[in-house]
């Protein structure tokens, strides 16, 4: 049988819109395909929740690809280490308490695992506004990446959620549209973000746990964007905070905190 292109753009087209449609409206959606994004997205699907990632990029993945300065290995400590044998990523002990593990391995699996438990990653799409109801924060405001770095004059579209993660990293982009558009004030000290300090490892991982919370109504924040938004350094190429911090902000989800 010879092969059709047109039948090769239908089903494209077809089952992308499928996808797509049965996402627009989800119990969460999670903004950034970081290891936190993904991590939170694993978790809430084969918990059962309708749960989509928004990643701006081509590639999910986020910082972990290039370890260390593209040195391609990270490091965890013992407790991120028991969520990277979780996925049965391999690690190695380096010296007591420090693991490290191949970027590449951890990163593919935890994408894979996360989508084949249902979460569905939307990569080429990056959030650039939200939508807000009575003070609560209800959706997400989308658009093709291409568009924004072409400048092009196309206006977006919407989803909703139930709930909504901030996974950004360093630059905290939700939470950064919401302190600059609206009058919602965040659960920090000041009610703004309290932007990231320099780096101090072993400060920045425990923290990252801690900050790691619902930011207003609607919104949570987990990963990097965490630390940053409640005003903590960041911890370079170790891993387990962001690793735990997806599990954390699953957890809090499930158990609607
Ligand atoms: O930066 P990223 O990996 O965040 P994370 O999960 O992990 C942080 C670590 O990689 C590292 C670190 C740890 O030791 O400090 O930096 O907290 O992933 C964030 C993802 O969000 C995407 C971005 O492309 C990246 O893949 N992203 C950022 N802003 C937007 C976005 C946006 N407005 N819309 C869609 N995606």
């Amino acid at each position: 049988m010879p092969l059709s292109e047109i039948t090769i753009t239908k089903a494209i087209i077809d089952q992308f819109f499928r996808k797509f449609i049965n996402c627009i409206d989800v119990d969460t959606a999670i903004v950034g395909a970081g290891p936190a994004g993904m991590v939170a997205s694993y978790f809430l699907a084969k918990a059962g929740r309708k749960v989509a990632i928004f990643e701006r990029k081509l590639s999910p993945g986020g910082g972990m690809w290039g370890g260390g300065m593209m040195f391609n290995e990270i490091v965890v400590q013992e407790e991120g280490k028991e969520i990277l044998d979780l996925f049965g990523v391999a690690t190695r002990e380096y010296e007591h308490g420090y693991y490290t593990a191949d970027a590449i391995e951890a990163t593919s699996t935890i994408c894979s695992c996360a989508t084949k438990a249902g979460a569905r990653i939307f990569n080429c799409m990056s959030v650039e506004d939200v939508m807000i109801r009575e003070g609560q924060v209800i959706g997400l405001v989308i658009t093709w990446s291409p568009v924004q770095m072409t400048g092009l004059h196309v206006d977006p579209l919407t989803v909703t959620a139930k709930n909504i993660v901030d996974a950004t990293g360093h630059d905290t982009e939700v939470l950064s549209v919401i302190v600059r558009k609206t009058d919602v004030l965040l659960y920090t000290e000041t009610g703004k973000i309290l932007g990231e300090r320099s780096m101090w490892s072993d400060k920045a991982e425990r923290l990252t746990l801690e900050n790691t919370k619902k930011i207003c109504p609607g919104v949570y924040v987990a990963g990097m964007s965490a630390n940053a938004a409640f005003g903590g350094p960041r911890m370079g190429p170790i891993f387990g905070g962001m690793l735990l911090s997806g599990k954390r902000v699953a957890d809090l989800i499930l158990e609607g905190r």
